[in-house]
């Protein structure tokens, strides 16, 4: 097939979903097409069968806001008619969804019927999407995409809540590497980290305030008074400055590192003994996924796709938004005792199994064969 995907090219859950997709339906012999604004950030490997296409939006002293829609839906426009495409896939709804519809309306003027499959990730229905300045807009794209898809039957259930949608949903998770998220040996790197051998915690995000890294921060706090203790930052966002200062205040800053954006997540993951994702929102939680995949438990929320990847009391355990208290607990129990540890360790790869590419990638494929075939 020739498959066009639409996405965020940062190192946004979705935009990354969306950015291995095409890699892996690539080396699967499909030819994919990325349109975006940006090189996707894990768009980092050589193919014959990957292209990118940049959107480019023109500059003119009119506009305060640039019209990225309009270009987008031109440019999706230009690479249907041109690399004479069989389906495009958008992931994220806003504003992809709409303007693969605007794209769709202008293609048919031509005699091309596109079929447009739309993935919505999470914040897209959450919270963006259901905001009064968007809610018409996501509503009408979603029922007018060929096929739909959501990461987690949560994900869907809210979708069916807040919007009125006249169309089946199809949920297709969210997915690992394991080839690439797997325990690699760093022990010079624990070492450094870790002189004392202490157990080692971490939580990675683009530190929005839907993590609730604040949590993250008073979580350790607690454990650390039990267990000799460090506790890793990785990524960056808004609320950094903040966890930052919730450091000082609670005078842990000796123990934990902000380590800022990084590539190599997998062998910053290889060195950990817990996860911790305290959101208040997460569709499915594709952090965690890769922290299973390298043998680490989750500290986790119970809220929206969480409990259909963490396992309470076996790959981790789930708590109330809010209960630090209860959060620390488990994290305790699961930390002070070498042979428990090695026990949630095992499940979670076990569990991250489930999800892995191999698994998933075909229900991407078999739901493009059924669109196409429908349209
Ligand atoms: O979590 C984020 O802030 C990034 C966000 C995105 O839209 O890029 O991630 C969402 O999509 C991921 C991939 O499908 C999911 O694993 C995340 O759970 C979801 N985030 C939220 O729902 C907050």
């Amino acid at each position: 097939m020739k498959i066009g995907i639409v996405c965020y090219p940062t190192f946004g859950g979705s935009g990354v979903v969306a950015t291995e997709l095409g890699k892996a339906l690539a080396t699967h012999g499909h030819q994919v097409h990325f349109i975006t604004y940006r090189q996707p950030a894990r768009l980092d490997f050589f193919s014959e069968n990957l292209f990118y296409h940049e959107v480019a939006v023109s500059q003119y002293p009119l506009f305060d806001f640039l019209p990225y829609e309009s270009a987008l839906a031109s440019k999706l426009v230009d690479v249907v008619r041109f690399e004479k495409l069989d389906v495009i896939h958008v992931h994220y709804a806003i504003p992809h969804a709409s303007a693969a519809f605007m794209a769709k309306q202008i293609l048919l003027t031509y005699g091309i019927n596109i079929p447009v499959v739309t993935t919505l990730h999470g914040t897209d229905i959450t919270l963006v999407g259901k905001d009064k300045s968007f809610s018409p807009v996501v509503t009408f794209s979603i029922n007018q995409s060929d096929g739909v898809t959501t990461v987690s039957q949560s994900l869907k259930d809210q979708t069916l809540t807040y919007f009125d949608i006249k169309r089946d949903i199809q949920v297709i998770p969210n997915f690992i590497d394991l080839e690439r998220f797997s325990i690699k040996d760093r022990s010079h790197f624990k070492r450094a980290i870790a002189p004392g051998n202490e157990r080692i915690l971490i939580h990675t995000s683009n530190f929005r305030k839907v993590k609730n890294t604040g949590d993250v921060i008073r979580i350790f706090q607690k454990v650390n008074e039990h267990i000799p203790s460090k506790l890793l930052m990785v990524g960056d966002g808004p609320e950094r400055t903040n966890a930052e200062e919730l450091c000082r205040d609670l005078g842990v800053c000796q123990d934990v590192r902000f380590l800022g954006k990084q590539d190599a997540v997998e062998e910053i993951l290889s060195v950990s003994d817990l996860f911790l994702m305290p959101s208040s929102s997460e569709s499915f939680g594709l952090a965690a996924l890769e922290a299973m995949a390298c043998k680490v438990p989750v500290i986790s929320t119970n809220t929206g796709g969480l409990p259909e990847l963490n396992v309470n009391g076996e790959t981790g355990f789930l708590s109330d938004i809010g209960d630090v208290e209860e959060m620390a607990k488990n994290a305790i129990y699961i930390l002070e005792d070498n042979d428990r540890l090695e026990k949630f360790k095992d499940a979670a790869l076990e569990r991250a199994k489930t999800f892995q590419l191999s698994n998933i990638m075909p229900q991407y494929e078999e739901y493009y064969r059924q669109v196409i075939e429908k349209v």
